[in-house]
């Protein structure tokens, strides 16, 4: 056995299922829902709090911690040569509003097992070792999401994500005076420092690695997506006193919109993934005819042409149906497909193999931080299943033995990129 798989071996020996699944649930807590999720939205106070726990947790790791502008937080585990390029794993811990335990925890917190496992097994790698906790992954109190790592790696975007207003009207650049005051130790991390290489622990938040009987998802590559923000704009208007002939409902409008929109986008193959997830219209009051509506679309396709035709005709399809009304709409956010091939993507394989985890290769439905990190560096993913596909969902869940698996995937990841 040469030295180095002695030393994947002792790193994946020392991963511990049962440490995994207590900083699990110690991470919970924060923002943790009556129903057994959490609600931890990006620069709240719960993810705040979150931030700290991880903070504290990398001190007596020996790590040090960095954070960049946009509040991405790096544990660093120093190498023997300290001007490498480091191995990063990570992913997010803010949530969804009714968001489950595991999702982008699981990938931060295996990274937090991965250094707990170096230092158990006693290795020094030549590289520095980083655990990544990426702002604002999920977008759902700024929006777009993925904005962390997607401003890590494209910094002219910095301003304008700063600038990204919530519903009650408060900025980035505002939200962030409350997470530096809780993290006064941090040292500042520039935006598209080099990285060697990027490996993303994530639940799968589908179906194939339960239905198939396999522990770990080797991730081939991420969907591609285009994120649309609708406006209708008509009139306000009595209930009772105006004529249909008067009014300029955007409610109706918006309401045709959207059922125009998914008939375009149904597919016989089931690949299209067409999805309105917000809709709200003002002023939202019974008697009152809706003068405005906003709603947004969230359209995913692995086919970069497939989706590129369906976007394109979301616009046309809009303006068509305004009738009375007025339409505007924006796209923010656009990604093709991305494909893992590589260092990692072959790492991640070959350390299942090695394991002897019963593995399978397939494509991400959902996005990560990992489709902009692939843009700097060698970029792979490490799957785990999670119960009947849920996500997204306070009802999400998964197992220790499977959390600690993909765990010791990860670790050998690292380990072997980061002895490199
Ligand atoms: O929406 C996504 O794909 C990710 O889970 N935020
Ligand atoms: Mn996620
Ligand atoms: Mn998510």
């Amino acid at each position: 056995m040469s030295d180095l798989d002695r030393t994947l071996a002792d790193v994946a020996a020392a991963v511990d299922e049962a440490r995994l699944w207590r900083l699990h649930m110690e991470m919970a807590a924060f923002g943790a829902t009556p129903r057994g999720g959490v609600c931890r939205e990006a620069l709240t106070p719960e993810d705040i709090e979150a931030r700290v726990l991880m903070a504290e947790w990398g001190a007596a790791l020996g790590c040090s911690l960095h954070m960049d502008e946009l509040g991405s937080m790096f544990l660093r585990r120093e190498g023997t040569d300290p001007d490498a390029p480091p191995v990063m794993t990570g992913s997010h811990l803010d949530s969804q509003p009714t968001g489950g335990r595991f999702d982008g925890a699981y990938g931060v917190l295996a990274g937090i097992e991965v250094l707990h496992a170096l230092n158990a097994a006693g290795i020094r790698t030549r590289r520095p070792v980083e655990v990544a906790n990426w702002t604002n992954e999920e977008g759902g109190r700024f929006t777009p999401g993925v904005m962390g790592s997607q401003v890590y790696v494209n910094p002219d975007e910095l301003p304008r994500m700063l600038a990204v207003r919530d519903a009650a009207g408060v900025s980035i650049a505002e939200a962030m005076v409350a997470v530096r005051a809780a993290l006064p130790g941090a040292r500042p991390r520039a935006l598209r420092t080099p990285v060697h290489a990027f490996v993303e622990g994530h639940i799968e938040q589908a179906t194939l690695l339960e239905e198939s009987g396999n522990q770990v998802g080797v991730v081939t590559g991420i969907q591609g997506t285009r994120k649309f923000r609708i406006t209708v704009t008509g009139e306000d208007a009595h209930a009772g006193t105006t004529p249909r002939r008067r009014r300029r409902d955007a409610l109706s409008a918006a309401v045709a919109m959207v059922s125009a929109l998914e008939r375009m986008a149904w597919d016989r193959e089931d690949e299209c993934r067409f999805t309105v997830g917000r809709f709200q219209a003002f002023p939202g009051a019974p008697s009152v005819v809706p003068g405005r509506v906003e709603f947004a679309i969230d359209l995913r396709h692995p086919d970069d042409a497939a989706r590129r035709r369906i976007g394109d005709q979301i616009k046309p399809i809009c303006e068509a149906l305004a009738g009375a009304c007025e339409v505007s709409v924006v796209e923010p956010q656009a990604a093709d497909t991305v494909w893992f091939t590589g260092a990692v993507f072959e790492s991640v394989r070959a350390s299942a193999a090695r394991l002897g985890i019963p593995h399978m290769e397939l494509l991400s439905g959902a996005g990560h931080d990992a489709r902009n990190m692939a843009a700097i560096c060698p970029s792979g993913m490490v799957f785990v299943p999670c119960e009947r596909g849920i996500s997204h969902n306070e009802a999400e869940n998964a197992t220790p033995a499977d959390l600690a698996a993909g765990t010791r995937v990860i670790a050998q990841v690292v380990t072997e990129l980061a002895c490199g």
